[in-house]
């Protein structure tokens, strides 16, 4: 395989699930980042849904890049379905297992969005409280030595949840904190998979600021609270 480009956006967590699949397999590829809040024509003609990622494959000279990849998990999969190590376990019950762990991450990045977007304080706190419980039903699925979530082994899921994980970093960093505190198995996975160096190469050095901002930036009871630390968060 040669020639693989990722387009990108800067933030996208599910950028950085196929940025740290590429890396953990030390696959070569180039990074395209698009400005999603003015998606170029070229990126709009070769996206079907207008997302990112796409990644590009360069299977022939004749029709270079033609046929883009899309959806981070279809992505991941035809990775690890041509790249060595395999990040997906071999027994199909524990790769379907697996998958739909990949799923669940999914709907919670959705209800991240549902938290940093909530309007007022009656969502906030819904939001916070759903997140609350997804979190405590993952803790009873987690491998309980780890380091990763099942085992020694690091997977497909570890790379889909470590993105998941930047947010709150983001959180705390705007002084809400106190997700983890009733679930220690994931407080430890999350640990590891900040010092997991795909996941910390899987951004740009300055993503922390961009995150912050951007979460700021939003007219959103998050964004209040964190303007006025006074406020109980
Ligand atoms: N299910 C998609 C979700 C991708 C997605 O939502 N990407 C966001 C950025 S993180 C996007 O491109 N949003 C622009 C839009 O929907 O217009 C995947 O797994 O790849």
């Amino acid at each position: 395989m040669s020639g693989l480009r990722l387009v990108s956006h800067v933030l996208c967590p599910y950028v950085q699930r196929a940025a740290i699949v590429l890396l953990e397999k030390n696959v070569p590829f180039t990074r395209v980042d698009v400005d999603l809040a003015a998606k170029p024509a070229w990126f709009l003609s070769i996206s079907p849904l207008g997302r990112t990622p796409l990644l590009l494959v360069d299977e022939t000279e004749a029709t270079p890049y033609a046929q883009p990849l899309f959806e981070s998990a279809v992505i991941c999969e035809y990775l690890d379905e041509t790249t060595l190590p395999r990040l997906h376990p071999a027994a199909p019950l524990v790769r379907a297992r697996h998958r739909a762990w990949i799923e669940f991450g999914s709907t919670v990045l959705n209800d991240i969005w549902g938290f940093y977007t909530a309007p007022d304080a009656a969502a906030y706190e819904a939001a916070r409280d759903r997140l609350a419980g997804r979190f405590a039903i993952l803790e009873a699925a987690l491998h309980p030595q780890g380091p990763w979530f099942a085992g020694e082994t690091f997977s497909m899921v570890d790379a889909v949840f470590a993105p998941v994980f930047r947010y709150f970093d983001a959180f705390e960093r705007l002084g809400v904190d106190g997700f983890f505190d009733g679930t220690p198995r994931i407080a430890r996975w999350r640990a590891a998979l900040a010092d997991r160096p795909s996941v910390r190469q899987a951004v740009a050095p300055d993503f922390a600021e961009r995150l912050d901002a951007f979460l700021l930036s939003r007219e959103s009871e998050l964004a209040r609270r964190a303007r006025q630390p006074e406020t109980s968060l």
